[in-house]
């Protein structure tokens, strides 16, 4: 079996990382977002190929839930005594990522290259696509005016009234031949549990792959981002609120459309099911939550059954 993960950070990370623990990591490939990607400092940093990465190399932060283990923060205090934007943390370790990329990048190298090398060096067996090597930016019409993603998501911690998203440049961006390719082979297609409008849109949204989905939806299975009504982590549920989706699995079914096969919802949404198979999706009903005890494995083999 060879699968194909529409992924964005945390949530996607631990299911790839429990997939691997039931098939070769060679058979699996991660389509990754690149929306919550930023130019900061002269670095160009991209948070979700990189929290994928160091969490499947075993070496990223927990408790932070992005950046690398055993960080120190020198750089950060030294950038701060000199008035420089530290608003938005890089571990001295984690610039090395950073510095690593940008330079492959000016040299000419393309996004999905740069991941590949990093990867090699970490490590990491399970293929990382990032969606697009064109330019994409998730923005945000806000109470507060135009936020690019990291201002909304770091600098105001997700905490203003949101009246539209947008991914800047998505309609011009090309999917990448491997990604088109990563799709159109999949024996299955697996949206992760990450966020419905900031994570996975700016993936649907490059053309080509919302098309790919629509004409494969028998093979592509989700995994629902909502677990007890509401989102695990992260903005989810105000969000889909804000924008007028019912905060629910069927409320993020109705927002993706007919691109879903079969639903993977939690044993507490098991009163949604009826109303997932009436939108013409198969349900399947288990342990969703990852961080607890076995259910990422027991999740993991729901996927692949
Ligand atoms: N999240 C924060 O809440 N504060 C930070 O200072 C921060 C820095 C950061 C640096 C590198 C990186 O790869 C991720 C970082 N994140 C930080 C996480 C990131 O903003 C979000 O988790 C994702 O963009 C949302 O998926």
């Amino acid at each position: 079996m060879v699968i194909t993960v529409l992924s964005g950070g945390v949530g996607a990370a631990r299911l790839l990382r429990a997939l691997s623990g039931s098939l070769d990591p060679g058979e699996i490939t991660a389509v990754v977002n690149v929306g919550d990607d930023l130019v900061l400092h002269g670095l160009t940093i991209c948070p979700d190929l990189d929290t994928i990465t160091y969490t499947l190399a075993g070496l990223n932060n927990d408790e932070l839930g992005w950046g690398l283990a055993g960080e120190s923060w020198r750089v950060m205090g030294e950038l701060d005594t000199l008035g420089g934007e530290s608003w938005f943390q890089l571990g001295d370790r984690d610039l090395a990522t950073h510095l690593y990329r940008s330079q492959r990048l000016a040299e000419g190298a393309t996004k999905t290259e740069v991941t590949a090398e990093l990867c090699a060096r970490l490590g990491v067996r399970i293929r990382l696509l990032p969606v697009t090597n064109d330019v994409i930016a998730t923005e945000f019409d806000t109470d507060l005016g135009r936020l690019s993603f990291q201002e909304y998501f770091v600098r105001h911690h997700h905490d203003v009234v949101v009246a539209s998203i947008d991914v800047v440049g998505a309609d011009r961006a090309r999917a990448t031949p491997e990604v088109l390719e990563a799709l159109s082979s999949a024996t299955r297609i697996v949206i992760a549990p990450s966020n419905p409008l900031i994570s996975i849109e700016p993936i649907l949204a490059v053309p080509g792959v919302r098309e790919i989905l629509e004409q494969r939806r028998n093979d592509v299975v989700a995994v629902s981002p909502i677990v007890g009504g509401q989102a695990l982590k992260g903005p989810a549920s105000r969000l889909l609120a804000e924008l007028g989706h019912a905060v629910s699995c069927v409320g993020v079914a109705d927002y993706y459309g007919a691109i879903v096969g079969t639903w993977i919802i939690d044993e507490a949404d098991r009163h949604e099911a009826n109303d997932l198979a009436a939108r013409g999706a198969r349900v399947v009903v288990t342990t969703t939550v990852m961080a607890e005890g076995d259910n990422a494995r027991r999740l993991a083999e729901a996927v692949l059954a």
